[in-house]
């Protein structure tokens, strides 16, 4: 999986979200996500349309926007149209079956009307996939499972990661693949590489070229490091793309380019090295 190009995997997936995924990547040339935690409408919408022509993905946290109402997704979805994207809601449900469906299908956010992709951590076993799934899958959606985090201190390692992939590798219909910091097959890193047809997606948060963290945990490598050296294929940057200077868009699709150029020329090295 490592060497094969995203639209050589794109055409053997199963999954809906994942194809749609790794089509975008291909035909953008683009394996960088932007994630945009700001909390007004209007600022989101601003980043999104700037950063929207060189990205696979937006990922959202749709509960921080203040001024939230079903508007803001019709103009996502516009702009998802617009500019070819996919969308992420960064949800991390954590709950019982029951109650993540109805988390993912209902309350004031929808989540699953219009979120491609959402995630889950795995701490309540394989319940939590069965009852996303429930909502999900007829929707032809897709989920990750949070088999690793970016911070300081992260809990998510050694046996609990090992146990992510064992749910993931049981529900590959509706698990498209983690959000972790390195690939999770080969490199004899688990007891059994995955076979021919496991298909399985790293998004990879924790991206800086400027930095190496911040003052609460946060930890940053740059994108050659993530998507040559650790094997992971989307490269999800925040605070790296839109900064303080969330205003300006001109600057922030500068930011933008620079490291969808960086993420892009580290796949190209690993698909051809
Ligand atoms: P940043 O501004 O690039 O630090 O934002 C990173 C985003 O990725 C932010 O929305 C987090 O919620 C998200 N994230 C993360 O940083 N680390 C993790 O391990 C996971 C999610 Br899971």
């Amino acid at each position: 999986m490592f060497r094969r190009t995203y639209g050589q995997r794109a055409t053997k997936h199963g999954n809906p979200a994942a194809r749609l995924l790794l089509d975008t990547m291909e035909r953008k040339k683009s394996n960088l996500a932007v994630s945009v935690d700001v909390i007004k409408s209007k600022d989101f919408l601003a980043i999104v349309d700037a950063v929207g022509p060189f990205v696979c993905l937006i990922k959202t946290h749709i509960d921080i926007i203040e001024d939230f109402g079903p508007p803001l997704i019709d103009e996502l979805q516009a702009l998802s149209s617009k500019h070819d994207f996919v969308i992420f809601e960064d949800r991390k449900f954590a709950d019982i079956g029951n109650t993540v469906a109805l988390q993912y299908s209902s309350g004031v956010h929808k989540i699953a009307s219009w979120s491609h992709i959402t995630n889950a951590h795995p701490v309540p076993g394989p319940s939590i996939i069965t009852g996303l799934s429930s909502v999900g899958l007829p929707l032809g959606r897709g989920l990750l499972l949070l088999a690793e985090m970016s911070t300081k201190g992260s809990l998510a390692t050694g046996s609990y990661t090992k146990d992510a992939v064992r749910m993931a590798r049981a529900h590959r219909d509706f698990v498209i693949g983690f959000i972790a910091q390195r690939r999770m097959d080969g490199i004899g890193a688990y007891e059994n590489d995955f076979t021919e047809d496991e298909d399985f997606l790293v998004l990879t948060p924790g991206v800086g070229l400027d930095t190496k963290g911040d003052s609460m945990g946060q930890q940053y490598r740059t994108p050659r490091e993530i998507v040559f050296g650790s094997g992971c294929d989307v490269i999800i940057v925040g605070r790296g793309v839109y900064g303080k200077d969330y205003h300006l868009t001109e600057k922030i699709a500068e930011q933008a380019k620079r490291y969808r150029e960086e993420g892009w020329a580290a796949y190209l090295e690993r698909t051809i090295a």
